[in-house]
């Protein structure tokens, strides 16, 4: 029943849509750890919590592979067959910090798909599973020049009128590299209902969108998915588009999330009384297979940034977000505006203001994280 589905989850999770459930942590609770804890993971469901009995599941591959099969959980989980993969992933919406884009102008304000997030749509696991690729192999591999994966999942939505299935791909170059992990298992736990039981998807780096939970078909396909979910979501817009004038050839399909960070301590408006330092503290990440590598703060918005100390810094994972700290040096009283930017090993870093990189479907709010605070010496 939906109350033992709630239980999966922490009370005071911040439910940023009423219906369905999604919701982010307390950002406190967030950043203590490295690894979130499941009750503490942020949700985001398009629709319902499907009610699926692992027993009688199975995945069902076709498409353009060579020999189309039905596998049971325990075909899947019998390391005779499969070897196991487990990976830190982190997972990250990429409505994270959305509520930054919607205050600088609305843009789609279709609220029931755009949660206005703020920085907690982002969570940390250790995922276990097998690797697709090892899946399709044992499927005889792909056939015909397929390029494409597809992934549905057993939920369905309504969106302007119709019923939709969650159904979403990735090109197989990502999979081919064991960046696409089919998971049953989340630190250490059977996978919860609310995050897919009892199979998901788990594509490392990539927006949240493409792993796909409650996994029940996987097609092999030539270019990508047509699917709605596809096809008209998660489009990153040029800042000309608006809602007037969008047309889905006008954006452009967000797969690799960019670098990002977000101050977690102070929050916005706070009063602090302090005695010549402020702690700062918060989380960076950066998708596409680039990690964090330093991060820097400000307390003046921008114009002086000092790097935060290596060793506040949490250990690096090629796939998983680094959490940080720095006592900031402050000796003015009055407003303060404190910002944190990452750089990643690729030397790629984020947009200065939010404005800098707004875009009408409000997806990827990567720039600088800004949070004015009172400051009283
Ligand atoms: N898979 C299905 N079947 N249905 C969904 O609504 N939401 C996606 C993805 N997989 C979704 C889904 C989105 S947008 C994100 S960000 C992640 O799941 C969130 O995963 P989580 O709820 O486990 O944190
Ligand atoms: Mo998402």
């Amino acid at each position: 029943s939906w109350s033992t589905v709630l239980k999966e989850k922490s009370e005071d999770m911040i439910h940023v849509l009423q219906f369905p459930y999604n919701g982010e942590p307390p950002g406190d609770r967030l950043i203590k750890t490295k690894l979130t804890n499941n009750k503490d993971h942020f949700v985001r469901n398009h629709g319902g919590v499907p009610d699926i009995d692992a027993d009688k599941w199975t995945l069902d591959i076709g498409g353009l592979v060579k020999n189309p099969q039905k596998l049971t959980l325990a075909q899947l989980q019998d390391e005779s067959i499969f070897p196991r993969q487990s990976n830190i992933v982190t997972l990250q919406c990429s409505g994270t910090r959305r509520i930054e884009q919607i205050h600088e102008y609305p843009g789609d304000g279709d609220e029931l798909i755009n949660a206005p997030w703020c920085e907690g749509a982002i969570s940390t696991a250790r995922w276990t599973g097998v690797s697709l690729k090892k899946v399709i192999k044992h499927c005889g591999g792909l056939v015909d020049n397929a390029d494409n994966i597809e992934f549905f999942g057993a939920d369905t939505y309504f969106k302007k009128g119709n019923v939709h299935n969650y159904i979403v791909s990735v090109p197989w170059r990502k999979v081919k590299v064991h960046e696409v992990l089919l998971a049953w298992e989340m630190n250490g736990e059977p996978l919860p209902r609310i995050h897919g039981h009892p199979l998901r998807v788990v594509v490392f780096g990539y927006i949240g969108a493409r792993s796909v939970k409650w996994l029940y078909k996987i097609r092999a396909i030539h270019r990508p998915s047509t699917a709605p979910v596809q096809l008209k979501e998660y489009l990153y817009y040029s800042p000309q588009i608006g809602k007037q004038n969008a047309q889905y050839s006008n954006g452009f399909s967000i797969q690799d999330m960019p670098v990002s960070s977000a101050m977690i301590t102070p929050k916005n408006m706070d009063q602090i009384i302090h005695s010549g330092h402020i702690r700062l503290a918060g989380w960076a990440y950066s998708g596409g297979g680039h990690w964090p590598v330093r991060v820097e703060v400000s307390g003046d918005g921008g114009s002086i940034w000092y790097e935060v100390p290596a060793e506040n810094m949490s250990t690096k994972y090629f796939y998983a977000w680094r959490t940080w700290w720095i006592d900031l040096p402050v000796d003015a009283e009055g407003w303060l505006e404190m910002c944190v930017r990452c750089w990643d090993n690729a030397m790629n870093t984020q947009p200065t203001f939010v404005r800098s990189a707004w875009n009408w479907d409000l997806h990827v709010t990567s720039s600088a994280h800004r949070v004015k605070v009172y400051s009283i010496n």
